[in-house]
């Protein structure tokens, strides 16, 4: 499946593996990139020290092209953006804010921007920096989130800009994959669906709560403070949404999401924790390598593409 993205990265699937906090680390994104996906190392919150250390794991264990992502609302963001210069991965892509002040910086190192974006606006005001592609994230995506649909934004950008997009937010099966394609991508980005394959490190109970998981187990908290997350339901979101529709400020709503991430993938604890995952957690079902999972999913797109639709002779 030859893309624009395949192309410009020279890999072997246009599969980028979503850069999850605590997540995706050295074994995960290890495993993409030598199954040809691009594999990405989540920068989330954490110290420098703590990512040089799953960017020197990952450059010992493969010679494939990987990704950094760096969320910008990380208090590290100036020495992670380092790090990237001295590591230089073939792609950093960013979060949660615009990457606009670095994006000069990568290029020089020899590196591609690709940020996530939630809108075409956003999408425009990355084009014009020089970024070199950009991921279109829905809101069915786990985690930090816009308001948009993939349905309605990927063709929206895919109109507003020329360079490549990649689709991400509920995709993660071949029919998802070709379904961005048709919508004018060039390539997918897939997070939930990594959670459960058997080289992510996630917490077993982790897994096991994303294998439960129905079409309507997540949520998202902190709409009223601008800080939408979509996890799955549990005690935790229960008495945020209870302390939300109360009116509750977020310095009173904070302590209870300090630390729940780490809880949840770390500890495995998935009743007080963070379980991040998007809506289409309830599609996982099975375990797999992260190599059967690029393989299944594309031999599955291509065959929905060939068909074109589900018509009647
Ligand atoms: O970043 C993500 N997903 C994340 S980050 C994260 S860590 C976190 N934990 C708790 C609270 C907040 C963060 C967990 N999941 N996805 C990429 C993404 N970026 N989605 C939406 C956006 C986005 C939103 C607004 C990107 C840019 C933007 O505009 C900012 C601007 O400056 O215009």
């Amino acid at each position: 499946m030859k893309t624009r993205l395949t192309e410009m990265l020279s890999i072997r699937y246009p599969i980028f593996q979503g850069g999850m906090a605590w997540v995706a680390e050295h074994s995960l994104a290890g495993a993409v990139s030598k199954a040809g996906g691009l594999g990405i190392i989540g920068a989330g919150g954490a110290p420098a020290s703590v990512v040089e250390k799953e960017l020197w794991e990952l450059k010992k264990n493969t010679d494939a092209p990987f990704g950094l992502n760096i969320m910008l609302l990380s208090p590290y963001v100036s020495e992670i953006v380092e790090l990237a210069v001295q590591y230089r991965p073939a792609v950093v892509t960013t979060g949660a804010g615009s990457p606009e002040g670095y994006i000069e910086k990568f290029h020089s190192a020899g590196i591609k921007v690709i940020p996530v974006i939630a809108s075409t606006a956003l999408a425009k005001r990355m084009e014009r920096c020089g970024a070199d592609a950009v991921i279109a994230e829905g809101c069915e995506s786990g985690g930090h989130i816009g308001e948009l649909t993939t349905m309605a934004l990927v063709p929206q950008v895919c109109d507003a800009v020329s360079i490549p997009v990649i689709a991400a937010g509920g995709i993660a099966d071949g029919r998802g994959f070709a379904a961005a394609m048709m919508l004018g991508a060039q390539g997918i980005q897939i997070g939930t669906r990594f959670l459960t394959a058997e080289e992510c490190v996630v917490h077993e109970q982790y897994k096991e709560r994303v294998l439960a998981a129905r079409d309507i187990d997540s949520v998202v908290t902190g709409r009223s403070h601008g800080h939408p997350v979509r996890s799955l339901r549990n005690s935790m979101t229960r008495e945020y949404g209870k302390l939300e529709k109360e009116g509750k400020s977020f310095e009173e709503l904070e302590p209870l999401t300090l630390g729940a991430l780490r809880a949840a993938v770390v500890d495995g604890d998935v009743t007080n924790g963070t379980v991040m995952a998007g809506q289409i957690a309830g599609l996982v079902k099975e375990r797999l390598t992260c190599a059967q999972i690029l393989e299944q999913m594309t031999a599955q797109a291509e065959e929905c593409l060939k068909k074109g639709g589900c018509w009647i002779e």
